[in-house]
């Protein structure tokens, strides 16, 4: 296998035997808790895809998970997590796939409205060795969303296995707020992973779903960031395959919450805890001013009880910044048409009784039109709904947890469902027509066949 050179800008790339489905003992890892040697957190490689079109090659590699611990993984130009695309509302995007994996795959960009045959859909799948070119234009808000990919019951494995990046839309409305901005902004892909005794990553799900020993933060074992007494904006992504994050900060302080999966909310929230499931992101704002010099601060996932990200204040500096008070003009759906659609996501495999097929069309949605979706479950919760081609807006949530949490306004493209719970959302699909995907994004529901294919008319 080609060991990968992290410093490379497009890392030589391998079409060496998939890493994936080896049989080894796992070792026992202490998933981040107590005294720990801390690495430095990885901050993923900025890249631009347009102009001109930019080479995505996945493919096995082997990369430093941190500490000069080796990991083979696959990952995209030989980054784990890939390249962070940036791009502004407006432009194009032209990215072409190189499968170098030993499996087929495709390309989807979560949260990104794109044309059907640029949006990674099973049917479109990229044999070995082969490659795709995406094509689209950026015509949507300022948000953080992802790229990973979606081939048919092979989700779960690749992803876990580390193909995932960010992808960065900026737009004049948030440039005009002014937010932390350079190295006072961070992407945190936060997730899970095992490591096998040989130290590589290992994918061995359960029926419940993958859930990993020892958490990961863009890419890192035990990540530290060293940090200023200043506002950090922090971008955010739950890219784990199944597992729910409920983050905190170890010192009390609360997050301010200012964007999540469909951008900027209309006004910030203040919150202490944060709990969100795969596929889902926040836009934090974390405030270190009047902290000394040697203060440490944990990132936690009160979940599993973990040390995500130890931010550690090296540097006094002057940060004036006002906080924000008001983000954004979200205006609100209204009007849907009866009746409502209801998708019942049943046990682990089903959506309204049935299992995906890549060649069924389950329902038809017409263009621009305004429709109360709504999400419910008979068990095996939570499954996080994920919807391509549109972004919609939570209405309400009743049973269960029963409300809908502050970082739950605005514009979503993935909303969590646990059991017991009724999930309404408004949607509208005014980007193109054609195929696109609702599923579960607890990626091992997903390929079991948690997925329905739909075509916007
Ligand atoms: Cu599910």
């Amino acid at each position: 296998m080609v060991k990968i050179n992290s410093a490379c800008p497009h890392g030589a790339v391998s079409a060496a035997a998939l890493g994936a489905g080896r049989i080894s003992p796992l070792v026992a890892a202490q998933g981040g808790k107590g005294t720990v040697t801390r690495n430095p957190l990885k901050i993923p490689l900025a890249a631009f895809p347009s102009p001109g079109t930019y080479v995505l090659a996945a493919a096995p590699a082997t990369v430093d998970l941190g500490g000069g611990k080796t990991s083979s993984v696959l990952a995209y130009n030989g980054y784990f997590p890939g390249p962070t695309f940036r791009a502004n509302t407006g432009n194009s995007a032209s990215v072409q796939l190189i499968n170098g994996l030993a499996q087929e795959t495709t390309v989807h960009w979560h949260g990104m409205v794109v044309p059907p045959l640029a949006d990674g859909h099973p049917r479109n799948a990229v044999a070995p060795s082969g490659n795709y070119l995406y094509e689209f234009r950026i015509a949507q808000r300022a948000c953080l969303n992802w790229y990973h990919p979606h081939p048919h019951m092979l989700t779960g494995e690749q992803v876990c296995l580390g193909l995932a990046g960010a992808f960065i839309v900026n737009d004049n409305e948030e440039a005009a707020l002014g937010l932390p901005s350079g190295a006072y902004e961070v992407p945190l892909i936060v997730r899970d992973a095992t490591i096998d005794r040989t130290g590589n990553l290992n994918y061995k799900p359960k029926t419940t779903g993958f859930f990993g020993q020892i958490p990961l933060v863009n890419g890192t074992r035990d990540p530290k960031l060293v940090v200023d007494s200043a506002v950090y904006r922090f971008r955010v992504l739950n890219g784990a395959n199944a597992r729910l994050f409920k983050f905190a900060l170890s010192n009390g302080r609360q997050f301010t919450v200012v964007g999540n999966d469909g951008g900027l909310l209309a006004t910030p929230a203040q919150l202490g805890q944060i709990e969100i499931g795969p596929g889902e992101r926040l836009d934090l704002l974390v405030d270190f001013r009047g902290l000394s010099n040697g203060t440490k601060v944990m990132l936690q996932d009160l979940n599993a009880g973990w040390n995500l990200l130890e931010f550690n204040v090296t540097r006094q500096v002057s940060d004036g910044r006002i906080m924000p008070t008001t983000l954004s003009s979200i205006s609100a759906l209204s009007g849907p048409v009866t009746p409502t659609r209801i998708f019942s996501f049943d046990g682990m495999s089903k959506i309204n009784g049935k299992s995906y097929d890549l060649n069924r069309i389950d329902f038809r949605v017409p263009f621009g039109q305004t429709e109360r979706w709504r999400f419910i479950t008979n068990g095996n919760a939570p499954h996080p709904v994920h919807v391509h081609g549109a972004s919609f807006q939570v209405q309400s949530r009743s049973g269960g947890r029963g409300v809908v949490f502050p970082w739950e306004r605005g514009w979503k493209d993935t909303v969590l469902l646990q059991d017991g719970e009724s999930v309404e959302v408004l949607i509208r699909f005014d980007g193109y027509k054609g195929l696109y995907l609702l599923h579960c994004h607890q990626l091992e529901h997903e390929d079991m066949g948690m997925m329905s294919n739909f075509e916007v008319i």
